[in-house]
Formats: C-alpha cells, structure tokens, sequence
C-alpha cells in the first residue's frame, strides 16, 4: 500500500478531503487519477481505499480466477434498499445464483423478441410527446425525457406496470424516491456532518418505505390477477430453480422488483441522453448514422426485432457514449486468494480496488492520445478485433456483470434509430456538458431543439 500514491494533502482523522466534493465524488476521484496514475489510494474517515484507472490492471481484476465482485463503498450503501437482490446481493448467498438461474432465461433472445412490440409502443408514446414539444416550439429536456421512456419500458416488460410517466408533468413520485436514495447511498461515502445526516437518514427511510410500498402493490396486484404472459414478475413469483425446485422468498422478491425497476432504467436512460448529446454535437456522425437508419429501415412503420441489431452505427454511437461516460461508472473488484495485482502489488485475500471505468476507457495506451475524443469508428469490427481484451468495461465483468445489457442495448439501439429517423436535433449554442452524479452519471440540463424530417415515418 505504501508504494501507492495519494493526495498530497491528508488531513488528520479526516483524510484526503481537500478539493473533495460530496456532489461529484467519481469526477473528484477522475482528476486525481488524471494527476496520481494507474492506481492511487483516497483516505476517508481512518480507511484506505485504493483506485485503478489503468486499462492493464483493470484488465488483471477481470481475471475471475483470482478476483471476483466486491460489495462495497456506494453498491454496499444500497443494502438497505436492495439487500440480496442480484445487484447487491454478496457472492456467498444463495439468493444470488438462485435468482440468476430462474432470471436469466428473462434476457434470453426470445424474451427479447417478446419485449420488443412493448418497447416500440414506449418509444411511440415519447415520440408523441415530443411532437407536441416541436409543435409549441420547446425544446426537449432529455434526461428527463429518456427516464421516462426507460421507467415505463422496464415497468411494462418486466411487471406488465404502467407508471403513466407521459401524462405526468413532474416525473413519477417512484422516480424522486430512487433519485433520493440512490444520492443518499453516495453521499454515506462523504464525511458526515452530523445533524444533517439525521435528517437525511430519515428522508432516506421514507423514499425506501415509498419505493416498498409501490412495489408491494404491484406485486399483490399481480398475485390477485393471476400470472401475466411470463414476464420477469411471473418468473420471480411462479418459477421455480430447474435443479433444485426452489423458489424465491416473497421478501426476496420485492428486492428484486427494486432492483430491476431502478437498475434497469437509470443508467440506460443515462445512456440515451449522453448518446443525444454527442449526435447533438457532432452533426457529420448524426448525418451518417441517419443514412443508415433510412438504408436498413426504409420507411417501415415498425422495425422488426432483427431490424435492430441490423443498426451498426448506431450501436457505435451508443458504445463510443458508453466508453466515454460510462453510467454505472465504478465496480469493485476483491482478491480471492493472497495475489499479486499487474504484478507489483500485493493483494491480501478480501482486499479489494475500485475500477473507474471512465479511466480506463480514455486510457492512451489503449484508446490512443486522442482518447477524449468522441469517435465511434472505435468500434468498428478492425479496431475492436485489435485491441486488448477486458479494455471496454460499461457493463462490468464476470459472473457479476451487467444481466440486462443485452436488453439495454436492444431498447437504447431501437429509441436512437426512431429518434434519428423522425427528427434533426440540435443542442442549444451555449450548453457546456456539466454531469451529475447520483452513483449513475447523467448529462446535467441537456436540451435539444427538434425539427421534424419531412418523409419519416
Ligand atoms: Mn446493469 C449489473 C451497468 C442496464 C440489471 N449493470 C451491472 C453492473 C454494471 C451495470 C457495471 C455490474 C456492477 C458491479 O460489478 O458491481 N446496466 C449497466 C449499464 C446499463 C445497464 C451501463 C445500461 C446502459 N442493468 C441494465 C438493465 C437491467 C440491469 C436494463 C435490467 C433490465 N445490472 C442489472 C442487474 C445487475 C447489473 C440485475 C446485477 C447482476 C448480478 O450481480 O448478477
């Protein structure tokens, strides 16, 4: 640990707190890494907690022989929320394997075809609402437009739930209550200051009474009606493991309909907005990426499942967002023996490094001098082929990544292709990219104007 570096400036009992913002702590934590290096220590509160921000040690953690998915600092916060739901569950209970074996065929391909029609008629309902913008002549807020559209399109594939997001003005009471957690969960990493913890602990109980009692109902509501067409809620209640007959606990299940419900919507639709914004920026790559959505689309009213993935560019587009700001932006990486990390540093068992992702995917050893720079040829089939593997981590690594990015991928490829399809947009002059940070990162106040194609569907 000694050989790692650290802020120059170490208050006593506090720590490395200087310069330190309780607001931005992974922007804190990249501007740091820009000045100490590959890896580096931060000290809160009389612990050390060590960072890597370089693509080859970030490549050595995915190695699942000797590491494996530690549950700490901002995920290990969720624990009230989300106990041993799939995301926070540690990786010796047994509700993790057991809800990964019953939830996986959730994401198989043709769970995703079956998704598909509902996620089209989510993406109609946003394209209404922005016609009405375009017509009054307003621009579009579009995070708030993008978790909208990811609330209500994981509501209705996974729980057959509409949340009404398109008919409210203010977003969904449900959306505040995460929103408010998911910053709580951060901020228990800053230092405390004591008074205005007790009030923030309070509110914090009451998002999480709000958040059970949504998802409570839903789930009665389901029970009463009997099962759906075979959703993710049908699995979690009625499905049992195929090997060992077991089932999960009703407690279980409301931890997996929150995690679900905010794990499958706010970083996607931090995705969509950040991906906005740099079609928004970059008009000559918009152009392209247009061409090939009237190329393979034509003037089809509804792109069938397998018109999806049949969108290259702008799968380039979503991932080039993606390596430049990942929105899950940090996972946590343990030793499971006694190791040695890239060779040089020791690792006891149970220790554990937090990877920035936005460091490793601007790493120029990697991505080249250029690496800020927005360039979806990045991901053009010659240049993936010939890079490092383990190099390119939004979704997280091993057993433990991402379950639903393939759903992810498939939402976020079709709504960018529809939007690109119906509409030139453009970013007002002055917008500066400011990102807020809520353990997910998010483009702060990003608008865009829109006009409508003529001859687009
Ligand atoms: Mn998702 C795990 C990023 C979309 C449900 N997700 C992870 C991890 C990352 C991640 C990173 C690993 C975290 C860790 O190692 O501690 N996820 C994303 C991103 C998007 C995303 C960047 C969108 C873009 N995730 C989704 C969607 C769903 C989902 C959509 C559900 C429909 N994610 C999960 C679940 C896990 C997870 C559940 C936990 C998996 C596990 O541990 O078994």
């Amino acid at each position: 640990l000694e050989r790692i570096p650290h802020p120059p400036y170490r208050v006593p009992l506090l720590g490395d707190v200087v310069g330190a913002s309780r607001h931005t702590p992974l922007q804190d934590s990249l501007r740091l890494a820009h000045r100490l290096g590959p890896i580096f220590r931060r000290r809160a509160l009389g612990k050390e907690f060590v960072f890597v921000a370089g693509a080859a040690l970030a490549a050595d953690l995915a190695d699942e022989s000797r590491f494996a998915k530690h549950v700490g600092l901002g995920i290990a916060n969720l624990r009230p929320v989300a106990g041993d739901g799939l995301f926070t569950a540690y990786n010796h209970e047994s509700n993790w394997q057991l809800a990964h074996d019953v939830l996986a065929p959730g994401f198989s391909r043709e769970a995703m075809a079956g998704y598909h029609p509902m996620m089209l008629d989510v993406a109609a309902r946003l394209m209404e609402h922005w016609d009405r913008a375009r017509e009054a002549g307003r621009p579009v807020n579009v995070p708030g437009d993008m978790t909208k559209l990811t609330l209500e399109t994981i509501a209705r594939t996974g729980f057959g739930h509409d949340f009404g997001s398109f008919e409210r003005t203010r977003p969904h009471p449900f959306v505040t209550a995460m929103v408010g957690t998911l910053t709580h969960a951060q901020r228990l990493n800053a230092v405390p200051v004591p008074f205005l913890m007790r009030r923030a602990a309070r509110r914090n109980d009451a998002d999480i009474a709000y958040l059970n009692r949504t998802v409570d109902d839903l789930i009665r509501a389901r029970r009463e009606s009997g099962p759906g067409d075979g959703d993710l809620l049908d699995r979690m209640l009625a499905t049992a493991h195929p090997e060992t007959g077991e089932r999960l606990s009703a407690l279980n299940v409301r931890r997996q309909v929150i995690t679900f419900l905010v794990a499958g919507h706010e970083t996607t639709s931090g995705a969509l907005s950040f991906a906005l914004h740099y079609l928004a920026q970059h008009p000559e790559i918009a152009a392209r990426a247009r061409a090939e959505v009237d190329r393979v689309w034509g003037g089809e009213e509804a792109p069938g499942y397998d018109q999806v993935a049949r969108l290259r560019l702008v799968r380039r587009v979503l991932d080039e967002a993606l390596r430049l700001w990942p929105t899950a932006p940090a996972f946590a990486r343990e030793a499971r023996e006694d190791t040695v990390l890239g060779g040089t540093h020791p690792m006891r068992r149970g220790a554990w490094a937090l990877v920035l992702t936005p460091m490793v995917h601007r790493d120029p050893e990697v991505w080249g001098a250029d690496a800020e720079r927005f360039d979806p040829d990045r991901f053009a089939p010659q240049a993936v082929r010939s890079r490092a593997p383990h190099t390119f981590k939004p979704f997280g690594t091993g057993a433990r990544a991402c379950i639903g990015r393939q759903f992810a991928l498939h939402e976020a490829t079709l709504v960018l292709g529809l939007l690109l399809r119906r509409y030139d947009f453009h970013g007002e002059p002055r917008y500066r990219l400011r990102v807020t940070e809520r353990l997910t990162l998010m483009p702060e106040g990003l608008r865009l104007r829109l006009e409508r194609r003529t001859a687009a569907p």
